[in-house]
């Protein structure tokens, strides 16, 4: 009877420290290329680690690139729409610029 009710505990545990509290995670929108679309998705994560951002480069109006920002930045290819009606950030260039250094050194 201790090992069920200890192992009870310890998926009560596993599971509550696995889920990501809903304020946790901010997503934020920015257009690089100011006309008017988003073209960069950044989610910013509570949890260190686990920030990613999407990307539309060609601004063709669909993410191609996801960078996970993990240990150090991993680039995957993903084919995903970008979001219409969602607020867009003002992104000053220096942010900007530091922002496509990182990712070209993800690559
Ligand atoms: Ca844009
Ligand atoms: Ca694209």
């Amino acid at each position: 009877m201790r090992v069920i009710i200890l192992f009870m505990m310890l998926m009560t545990f596993h599971v509550q420290s696995t889920e990501i509290p809903e304020d946790c995670v901010k997503v934020t929108y920015f257009d690089r290329n100011s006309d008017g679309k988003v073209d960069r998705e950044h989610h910013d994560s509570c949890l260190s680690h686990s920030s990613f951002e999407l990307l539309d480069d060609n601004f063709d109006g669909k993410y191609e690139v996801e960078v996970f920002y993990g240990w150090g930045p991993t680039k995957k290819t993903i084919d995903l729409p970008v979001p219409n009606d969602v607020p867009i950030e003002k992104e000053n260039s220096n942010k900007a610029q530091k922002k496509d250094a990182d990712k070209d050194s993800a690559s």
